[in-house]
């Protein structure tokens, strides 16, 4: 097993993690309602004052917080700080609306740079590492957040950020690079391209890959480390919490362990904003602790996971989230019912004669919300009119008992939903709400 980078946080008992995160919040608490506006009225219309918060739980009397409070609030109202004391800005690049901005003391560097060196630690870099980063470097935090977090952790570092296929490898033989971090789908595609050029693998001297910044699955995972010859890791974070490091995954590979020392984490319903219990996936929601210059209370993330407390086998204690494979962006609430697009795919999978492409139809009639589910059927030559029926009549029953929702399916031509000029989207939301 690798060296724990930080031993008495990682493997802190329970009790001990649970009273330091009590204080370490209600420090938060009282800074967030003394020094940022939107906190004070909040507190005060939720009837908390930063004292009375004198059980972890007891934060849930306070609502969340969203990327509209924070889009809101750009460029520096929700700073807890004034302008002299931060150090360093990143922000988002507000691709889907207004940008986000995130600041930090030189404090607040400090705990980023430690945590990353602990995640890079988690997977077995150490001084003798050469790492060579391929995220950009610039207002995303991934590039700047590994950067240092590596040095910290003593290895050599290459800043390469982007370049060429060609390039990128060169490099990778020129320095024998150990390690490699960046995105997933990057370093698919370097794999990919290495094999079309005739580049060998086997000339570098990989055996170690930080992934993370987007959602990739276990058979990309596979792919990637097929292909580069290295042990691939899951890494997580956020830009508007800090940046990568809130979780990573250790030599087990079996859930990514959260800083909890840092983030308090929260997993709650979707749909109702409940609490759910370990095990149950639900929305990510992150309170920042020792965060100075630009602390968040109660963060919706939009990320879905589940959370677990049972020990790993590499001694840590902090909890680890199960990988994320999808966002609330994709949940739909149909009287009440999560439905995600992907829950209906797998069930029509099971089905051969079933087509690629579908779409959940959603509307309201009289105040109630109807579903109608589109299927496009594989190939029409195949079947007769009453295959089709009952094609229909047991979709509709399979669909039903999976997702707990009366609906309707209809069968569509093939190729109507999935052309080779793309994918009609999956979701037609025609509810005016
Ligand atoms: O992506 C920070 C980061 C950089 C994390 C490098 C890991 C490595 P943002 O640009 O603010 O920050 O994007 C954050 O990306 O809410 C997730 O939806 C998604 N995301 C990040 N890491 C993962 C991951 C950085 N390992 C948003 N798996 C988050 C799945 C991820 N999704």
């Amino acid at each position: 097993m690798s060296a724990i980078w930080n031993p008495q946080y990682e493997t802190m008992p329970r009790e001990e993690l649970t009273q330091l995160q009590l204080e370490r919040l209600q420090s938060t608490l009282h800074r967030v309602y003394r020094y940022v506006s939107y906190y004070h009225r909040v507190m005060d219309e939720a009837r908390l004052q930063p004292e009375e918060l004198q059980a972890l739980d007891h934060l849930r009397r306070l609502p969340f917080t969203t990327k509209e409070s924070l889009r809101e609030s750009y460029p520096y109202a929700m700073f807890a700080l004034p302008l002299r004391e931060v150090v360093r800005l990143h922000f988002s690049t507000g691709a889907t609306g207004a940008p986000t901005v995130v600041g930090y003391t030189h404090n607040d560097l400090r705990h980023w740079t430690d945590l990353v060196a602990r995640n890079l630690a988690a997977c077995g870099l150490t001084k003798e590492d050469v790492v060579q980063i391929l995220f950009g470097y610039g207002r995303f935090t991934g590039g700047f957040g590994f950067h240092y977090g590596a040095e910290a952790l003593g290895a050599a570092v290459i800043p390469v950020s982007s370049e060429d296929v060609p390039r990128q490898v060169q490099i990778m033989q020129d320095f024998r690079t150990t390690a490699i971090i960046g995105t997933p789908s990057y370093a698919l595609h370097l794999g990919r391209m290495m094999e079309k050029m005739g580049l060998d693998p086997h000339a570098l001297s990989l055996r170690v890959g930080l992934f993370g910044s987007e959602p990739w699955s276990e058979k990309t995972r596979q792919e990637i480390e097929r292909r580069l010859l290295l042990t691939a890791y899951d890494s997580y974070g956020l830009s508007e919490i800090g940046g990568p490091g809130v979780s990573a995954e250790c030599e087990c590979r079996c859930g990514l362990h959260i800083a909890e020392d840092h983030f308090y984490v929260e997993v709650v319903d979707p749909a109702s904003g409940e609490p759910l219990p370990d095990g149950e996936e639900g929305e990510l929601v992150f309170t920042t602790l020792p965060k100075e210059a630009f602390p968040l209370v109660r963060y919706r993330t939009g990320d879905l996971a589940s959370l677990t407390r049972e020990p790993c086998a590499c001694g840590r204690t902090l909890a680890r989230m199960s990988r994320i494979v999808r966002r609330t962006d994709d949940l739909l609430v149909i009287r009440g019912v999560a439905v995600y697009p992907d829950t209906v795919e797998e069930v029509l999978r099971q089905f051969t004669e079933v087509g690629r492409g579908f779409q959940l139809v959603v509307c309201r009639e009289e105040e109630l919300d109807t579903l109608e589910v589109l299927v496009e059927i594989g190939n029409l030559h195949d079947l007769t009119l009453k295959a089709v029926e009952s094609l229909r009549e047991n979709l509709t029953h399979q669909l039903s008992t999976t997702l707990g929702l009366e609906l309707t399916v209809r069968m569509v031509e093939p190729h109507s939903l999935h052309t080779p000029l793309g994918r009609v989207p999956r979701v037609k939301d025609e509810r005016t709400l």
